[in-house]
């Protein structure tokens, strides 16, 4: 019997009955070589971050400490969201924008995928908490997987190792979530710098809140306490249990006046979450402290307030366009070392570098497939999704609090696309169900964070379409739900943003990145009700005067076009909503054709 000679199977250090049944049934039906158990400690790190090197998959960066460079197999740098399902019982509860398949045609499908799939192998169980393992109910959870570069990522981006496992104790609940690359070797078999395979499967299965992931080494595909987990199974376990888990940012600002306000804000992959958690405000007297960069989750406090928490303990960070001048912290985060960057190119004397690091590109750089690069190759030095993995800790401006169980009061939730034309800088909601609105038709350009083509406009409600683990209509009603069982007075007040807009020579109407300071001054304004701002069919705009741009050196024609509500524009908008909400069905909450109806008759008027 495997079960009885894999090495590390029988010396647990866990008595979890649920998890050492699992743990076996994986090991006979996937048959690695060996089992080890992750404690999460420094030396476990040395070790396979040197076998890393070993194998050929890292470089260590002899400019960074304890530091390293990945590059992936090229077809292996992105979440794939057309493999990529939600396996609920009923198809209903995974419509109209997931993919579903039966849960238990999958599972016969995958087991026969997972059948010796880690054959040459190690099986790692991971142990992990996702939030503070300390909270009131810990959000435990165990990754199994064969991958070396998973183990190390995940020690970055999540609490893993002895203190999770201790904490579970020996029955408490955790996410059973397994990973594999989908790459056996057999005997004697030279491996590769990158395995993986080329079916692959990111499956959820929201009832049993389990979840399977086969053939990728890529982040979101294959470090599972972070999209897998925080959001497509929490979201489930929200809904069931009134709170909300969310693609969001949280930072904390502080005036002048030294009055603090928390603010979480939703936008799709690489639009800017990162760069707006850690912005250096270009406005005096301003101050934004980090708390999270990718995923909120919230519930109502016992003073009625919304607070949220930040599930992770890493940054997994989107490097292209990261540099001094557009996200110093984020520089400063990754000079402390420690972190695993994948996907980027390599200087000359051990260093990474990225498109938008610097302004001068280095004279010669070794490009992410491995070969010589100069200002003059034709292709990027980067993968436009290349990333850094660094720990959340060594932010220089992360808020002390960013870890309390508790989470922070919000005081406004932001929304946000990359959109070229139509969305304005700026605009605040009427109320909730207006917010609700905004959040329910938002729209952006696609991304390189997921494969498949880069700048197609589509609808990404609550930047969450590749991360609602359940019916999306069902998802908005959750979110008008929320608003009617609180206290309109402590709800936060919800804005609509849009850094990404044109002017008719293509280039960005605004400035961005710390610049970005100037709408946040707004947003705080409106919530202590000293901004003025006009109504537009879409919303409340910042008067002309409002928008503090001083020093900008942008033109009052500029500053206009950034903000400027075009009914034409907008009429445009509309068949495309009509035709986003009637997906929906029935499943679509009425209010939201209602707020339809007032845009509608808005722009009529
Ligand atoms: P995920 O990690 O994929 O969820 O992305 P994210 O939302 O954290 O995006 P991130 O902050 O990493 O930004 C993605 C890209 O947008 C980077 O290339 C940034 O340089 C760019 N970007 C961010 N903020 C701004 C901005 O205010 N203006 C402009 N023009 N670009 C921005
Ligand atoms: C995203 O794609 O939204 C990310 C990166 O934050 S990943 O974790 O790979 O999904
Ligand atoms: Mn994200």
């Amino acid at each position: 019997m495997t079960s009885v000679t894999t090495p590390g199977l029988d010396n647990a250090p866990t008595t979890h009955a649920k998890l050492l049944s699992w743990v076996q049934e994986v090991a006979e039906l996937t048959t690695p070589d060996r089992v080890v158990w992750v404690d999460g400690s420094d030396e476990e790190w040395t070790r396979l971050t040197e076998q890393l090197v070993a194998a050929g998959t890292f470089t260590r960066l002899a400019a960074k400490p304890n530091s390293f460079l990945a590059q992936s197999d090229p077809s292996d740098v992105a979440r794939v969201e057309d493999r990529t399902f939600i396996c609920s019982v009923d198809e209903a509860d995974a419509g109209p924008t997931n993919n579903w398949m039966d849960p238990a045609e999958m599972k016969s499908l995958m087991t026969e995928l997972y059948r010796g799939c880690m054959r040459g192998r190690t099986m790692y169980v991971i142990p992990f908490c996702m939030g503070p393992i300390e909270a009131e109910s810990p959000m435990f959870g165990v990754e199994l997987t064969d991958s070396e570069y998973v183990v190390v990522s995940m020690r970055v981006m999540a609490r893993v190792g002895t203190a999770a496992l201790e904490a579970m104790g020996t029955d408490r609940p955790f996410v059973p979530a397994l990973h594999s690359l989908g790459a056996p070797l057999d005997e004697g078999q030279q491996d590769v710098a990158w395995p993986c395979s080329t079916t692959k499967y990111i499956v959820q299965f929201p009832e049993e809140r389990t979840i399977w992931s086969y053939g990728s080494g890529y982040g979101g595909n294959a470090l599972l306490g972070k999209k897998c987990y925080s959001l497509r199974i929490a979201s489930v376990m929200a809904r069931d249990e009134g709170w909300l888990a969310e693609h969001m940012l949280i930072l904390k600002l502080t005036s002048p006046q030294q009055k603090t306000h928390y603010i979480a804000a939703a936008f799709p992959s690489a639009c800017g979450k990162t760069n707006l958690a850690m912005l250096e405000p270009t406005i005096p007297g301003w101050k934004v402290e980090t708390l999270g960069d990718d995923i909120a989750w919230m519930r109502f406090g016992e003073d009625g307030r919304l607070y949220a928490l930040n599930p992770e303990f890493g940054l997994f960070g989107v490097a292209p366009g990261t540099g001094w001048d557009t996200n110093p912290n984020a520089m400063r985060t990754i000079e402390a070392g420690n972190s695993v960057f994948t996907n980027v190119a390599l200087t000359d004397d051990g260093d990474v570098w990225w498109e938008g690091m610097t302004d001068d590109a280095p004279a010669h750089l070794t490009d992410w497939k491995g070969r010589d690069w100069t200002p003059d190759s034709a292709e990027p030095s980067s993968h436009p999704n290349s990333r850094f993995c660094t720990p959340i800790t060594q932010c220089p401006i992360l808020a002390p609090e960013w870890d309390d169980p508790k989470g922070v009061p919000i005081s406004a939730i932001l929304f946000g696309g990359r959109r070229k034309t139509t969305i304005p800088l700026v605009s605040e909601a009427r109320d909730w169900n207006h917010g609700v609105f905004m959040g329910a038709t938002l729209s952006s350009e696609t991304t390189a964070a997921a494969t498949g083509a880069v700048g197609v406009i589509r609808r990404d409600p609550f930047a969450m379409l590749p991360f609602i683990g359940y019916n999306a209509g069902d998802y908005v009603s959750h979110w008008v739900e929320t608003g009617k069982g609180a206290d309109a007075a402590k709800l936060p007040k919800i804005f609509y943003v849009n850094w990404f807009r044109r002017d008719a020579d293509g280039g960005f109407l605004w400035p961005g990145f710390g610049e970005n300071s100037r709408v946040l001054k707004w947003v705080v304004e409106r919530l202590e009700g000293t901004a003025a701002a006009v109504e537009t069919p879409v919303g409340h705009v910042p008067t002309p005067g409002s928008l503090d741009v001083s020093g900008l050196g942008m033109t009052v024609e500029q500053v206009e076009s950034a903000l400027a509500v075009d009914k034409d524009e907008w009429r445009q908008e509309i068949p495309q909503i009509t035709e986003w909400f009637e997906k929906f069905g029935d499943k679509l909450p009425g209010t939201m054709w209602d707020e339809l109806e007032i845009l509608k008759s808005r722009l009529d008027g």
